[in-house]
């Protein structure tokens, strides 16, 4: 019912539709539309009223609200069903524990703030009011093996909606940062369970740091991290930027081939001297290439090394001859 009523109120956006009018299409009481213009109104929807003219909507809600979501969604099979929180622990934790229960791929954990979001190694994730902060439920028919390429996919796909939402054009360093001139914009936490070589489900989550001021982050933050809005000047519409997300990676996936060549172009890694830490040991050397399972190829005083995981840093910008 309400969201037949925001439908109408938002094909006739600015014009008043009177109560009358209201009541015939719903079929519900004068009272009824009433209440729920104020559930509207609650959500953040900025709704007028007249007594003589009925009611209008004047502003969209700022919430990442799944009607908002799935309201111009063009993607086929992600994000057709969204689980919305208004705030959680982590959504990579919620996500994991609906997709172990068998939740179907395509399925989109949101919240508007986490209290313990999580980063890769166990490292926490800042998620204050303003950013984006969704998981994905993908059940890819990949060898395990080849799963880094589903977070070098994503972090194309996040790149692409910036660019397409934000005009904000950020580089990726291996394996899933989004980058502006140095600063964290974004991240991207993969999680999965695997049965002997088969993959049960995956979990892509991805915080992006859209509508935040500088002092919305913690103070060891301020300086390493940006945001959309800090890049543009601008604040973004967070619904679009999700919806070009799942878009975009549909499009890519099962990790198709054009993915790599996508990452290269956005790639600030490449032909780095570069500091790879990994568990247990660190490696040093120019970083050279993707190979076909997403791993980096470093060249090292040892010869090329392949590495699946583990912390970049960028040594200079000296280019590789
Ligand atoms: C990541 O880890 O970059 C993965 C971040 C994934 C977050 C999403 S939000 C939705 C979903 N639910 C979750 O619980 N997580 C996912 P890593 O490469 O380990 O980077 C973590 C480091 O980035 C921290 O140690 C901080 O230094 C820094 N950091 C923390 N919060 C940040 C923020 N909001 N913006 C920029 N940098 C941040």
């Amino acid at each position: 019912m309400k969201e037949t009523l925001l439908a109408v109120l938002k094909s006739n956006r600015g014009s008043y539709v009177s109560g009358e009018e209201l009541s015939r299409r719903l079929g519900v009481s004068r009272t009824a539309v009433w209440k729920h213009v104020k559930a509207l109104r609650a959500e953040g929807y900025g709704i007028e009223s007249s007594p003589r003219l009925g009611y209008r909507l004047v502003a969209a809600t700022d919430l990442l609200l799944p009607a908002e979501i799935l309201d111009g969604l063009l993607s086929a099979r992600l994000g057709r069903r969204v689980v919305y929180l208004d705030d959680t622990v982590s959504t990579n934790r919620v996500a994991r524990e609906l997709a172990a229960a068998g939740e179907p791929e395509g399925t989109l954990v949101l919240a508007e703030t986490q209290t313990g979001g999580r980063g890769r190694l166990g490292r926490n994730w800042s998620s204050p009011a303003g950013g984006i902060w969704l998981s994905l439920i993908l059940r890819p028919e990949l060898p395990p093996h080849r799963l880094q390429l589903l977070t070098l996919t994503a972090a194309v796909a996040a790149a692409e909606a910036c660019e397409d939402t934000a005009g904000v054009s950020p580089g990726i360093k291996w394996p899933n940062d989004l980058l502006c001139a140095g600063r964290k914009l974004a991240g991207i936490l993969t999680e999965g369970a695997a049965e002997a070589d088969r993959l049960d489900y995956l979990v892509l989550g991805v915080g992006v740091n859209a509508n935040l001021q500088e002092e919305d982050f913690p103070t060891e933050l301020r300086g390493q991290a940006t945001s959309l809005l800090l890049e543009s000047g601008q604040r973004v519409d967070r619904a679009a930027w999700v919806r070009k997300f799942l878009l975009s990676l549909e499009g890519y996936l099962p990790a198709k081939e054009v993915v790599r060549e996508e990452w290269r172009r956005r790639a600030v890694t490449l032909g780095k001297r570069v500091t790879v830490k990994m568990t247990g040991r660190t490696v040093e050397g120019t970083a050279l290439d993707l190979d076909e399972t997403g791993a980096l190829l470093v060249r090292t005083e040892n010869g090329v090394e392949a590495v699946l995981a583990g912390d970049v840093t960028l040594k200079s910008d000296i280019k590789e001859e």
